[in-house]
This record gives structure tokens, C-alpha cells and sequence, in this order.
């Protein structure tokens, strides 16, 4: 995937309205947008519709798909067949769980994201220690998108020496939870940034500054 400015707006808003109206000020600098939970089920997910024909924005669906197979299997068909150019999914769950999303993501030709290690604190106690199987996992089954936390560079890099330079690694954690954009672009194709830019009253001159 190549995203303008290197730089994923995490649009974690509840509200369709807003969402546009964020939209309409960073469109010039923006091209892709990271769904998740708030948006969604809040508007929709025809909201994916609605950002791509209305702005010609990348969508990507952070729904941290995390089930069984055969679950994984349907939220994967119902979100790249409303549109969504990416998924996110755990890794946590394994080979099997993984896969289903991966043969749907081949399927659509649209792409997977597996996240390894997560930028909050909490992460540190489960995920932090399995996160470099995880990211071996990915490279097993041939998977090319990686999302890997801004806040830690450190675990960043291990996770970029075992993916590989080839890969593409997108962070969230800039801003609000402490990242560096500049640090963590050393190390990840694209950085994925929400509340500093959402909850700012200029969106475009955060933008700007972000990437200053
Ligand atoms: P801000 O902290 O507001 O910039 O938002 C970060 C975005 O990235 C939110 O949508 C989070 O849900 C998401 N995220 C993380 O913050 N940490 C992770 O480890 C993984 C994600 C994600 O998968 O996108």
C-alpha cells in the first residue's frame, strides 16, 4: 500500500458529521484512513462507502480480528466487500486464525495487516512477550503488512529485523501516547496518528506539524 505524507489518519470519531467534516480539512495532505470500532458502529459500515466515494481516501479497517476461523472468515468477507482496501488483524490466535483473514484478503486482492505488539502499557504483560512469534508467524505465512507500536522504537526495530525490510510496517502511538513521528518513520513506512489531529481545532496545521 502507499500512503500520502506516510501518515494514517486513525479516525476514532462517533459521529459521521464530524468525521466529514475532519475529512474535508485534511484531504489535501491525507489519503488513508484507519476505521475501527467508534466509527463504525456508530455510523455503519457503510462509512467505509461514504470515505472512499466521497473523498477517494484508502480505507483501512482496524477491527483487530481476533476469533476462531470460521469467524474470522466472515467479518473479513463482509469488511473487504464493503470496500475496505485493509484489514487489521491479532495474531494472538494463531496460524489458522490468521489465515482465514489472509485467504480473504488474497481473495479480494486488497491487504492484511497483523498486528504484533501493541503501543499502550498494558501490552507489555501478554503480548509484548509472544510478539516477536507473532511477527515470525506473519513471515511464515507470507504476509507483507505489519502494524508495530510508535512508542516502544526499541521493540520497533526487533520487530522490523525479523519482518524484514520489504515489509510494510504501520505505527500507531505518535502523539497522544507519547511516539515520535521522526523516530518512528526511521523505522516504519507509515505512521498512524488519531486524537492529535481529530481532537485538534486546526486538523490540517496538526497535519503540518506532525510531519515538520
Ligand atoms: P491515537 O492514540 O489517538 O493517535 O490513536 C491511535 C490509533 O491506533 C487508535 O485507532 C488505536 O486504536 C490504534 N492502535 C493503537 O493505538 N495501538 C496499537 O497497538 C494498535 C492500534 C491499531 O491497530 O491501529
Amino acid at each position: 500500500m502507499k500512503v500520502k505524507n506516510n501518515i494514517i489518519l486513525a479516525l476514532d470519531v462517533m459521529d459521521i458529521d464530524k468525521a466529514i467534516t475532519i475529512c474535508d480539512k485534511v484531504k489535501g495532505q491525507i489519503d488513508t484512513i484507519k476505521i475501527g470500532y467508534p466509527l463504525t458502529l456508530a455510523v455503519g459500515i457503510e462509512c467505509i462507502k461514504i470515505l472512499k466515494e466521497q473523498f477517494n481516501f484508502q480505507v483501512i479497517c482496524d477491527y483487530k480480528v481476533a476469533d476462531i476461523d470460521a469467524t474470522n472468515e466472515k467479518i473479513a468477507e463482509i469488511t473487504y466487500n464493503k470496500g475496505a482496501d485493509g484489514l487489521i488483524c491479532h495474531g494472538f490466535v494463531g496460524e489458522d486464525s490468521v489465515q482465514a483473514c489472509l485467504d480473504k484478503a488474497n481473495e479480494y486482492k486488497k491487504e492484511l495487516f497483523l498486528l504484533t505488539e501493541m503501543s499502550h502499557p498494558g501490552a507489555r504483560k501478554f503480548l509484548q512477550p509472544n510478539a516477536e512469534e507473532i511477527a515470525k508467524l506473519g513471515v511464515e505465512m507470507g504476509i507483507k503488512n505489519y502494524v508495530a507500536p510508535a512508542t516502544r522504537p526499541e521493540r520497533l526495530e526487533i520487530i522490523r529485523n525479523i519482518v524484514g525490510q520489504d515489509a510494510y510496517i504501520i505505527s500507531p502511538g505518535v502523539g497522544t501516547q507519547g511516539g515520535s513521528a521522526k523516530e518512528t518513520l526511521k523505522i516504519s513506512d507509515a505512521i498512524i496518528v488519531g486524537r492529535s489531529i481529530y481532537n485538534s481545532n486546526d486538523p490540517k496545521k496538526a497535519v503540518k506539524d506532525i510531519l515538520s
